[in-house]
């Protein structure tokens, strides 16, 4: 990321091609069975699996998002929730340079809010500046609008700054979280930028 890299490593990289590379990490948390692998599926492969086999520690998914200016390689961390995997995946050598967390809970299972609660105490607001609730498989329920008052001071609870309802099964609302996180990315790299091109040489922006 830009804040650990010199301002004199900036500038010869800027100079020299002419669109920097950014290095994002994105990591989907909650308990298990919540439905992080699949909502990571049907965002990239358009597609629901029935019995999706838990995560084994975690899985991967990358993006780039090729931009005017720059280029971002996105890198989607899958964390398997199942207990047997704490040791590997709640550990901060892993979660570590995340720069935005996607807490998942299942609707149809209130009770794994508690998983999120244990998560963000793992990754503190200051250490994921990006941080989003997600309530899936909204497909099982239907009074909608009792989970949104479950929702809501949940969101608050946690520092959130926006939560989503979506239903891998069906892709409701899935495409609508992948832009509001692309959109964060893209807003925090344009300022981090504006701040560095503030202290260029006006040649070098020219
Ligand atoms: N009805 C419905 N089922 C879903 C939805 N999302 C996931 N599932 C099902 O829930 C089960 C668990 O989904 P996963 O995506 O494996 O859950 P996970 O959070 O990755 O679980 P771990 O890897 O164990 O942490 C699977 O059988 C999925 O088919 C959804 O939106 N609606
Ligand atoms: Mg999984």
């Amino acid at each position: 990321m830009i804040p650990f890299i010199s301002l004199r490593l900036f500038l010869l990289a800027y100079i020299l091609v002419r669109k920097l590379v950014f290095n994002v990490k994105i990591v989907f948390c909650g308990e298990g069975g919540v439905g992080k692998s699949s909502i990571l599926h049907r965002f990239f492969n358009n597609e629901f699996i029935e019995n999706m086999s838990l995560t084994r520690g975690f899985g991967f998914y990358y993006r780039i998002l090729n931009l005017d200016r720059f280029v971002t390689k996105i890198t989607y961390w899958d964390l398997g929730g199942q207990e047997q995997f704490d040791e590997m995946t709640k550990n901060s050598q892993l979660l570590n340079r995340t720069l935005a967390t996607v807490f998942v809970f299942d609707v149809s299972r209130i009770s794994t809010i508690k998983g999120i609660h244990v998560w963000s105490k793992i990754i503190p607001l200051n250490r994921a500046p990006i941080k989003v609730l997600v309530g899936n498989k909204i497909d099982l329920i239907s009074n909608i609008s009792s989970t949104e008052n479950i929702l809501k001071p949940l969101a608050i609870d946690l520092g959130v700054q926006k939560y989503f309802l979506t239903s891998a099964a069906t892709g409701f609302g899935i495409k609508a979280l992948f832009e509001y996180i692309d959109e964060k990315i893209v807003s925090l790299i344009r300022s981090i930028l504006s701040v560095y091109e503030r202290k260029m040489p006006s040649k070098v922006i020219s």
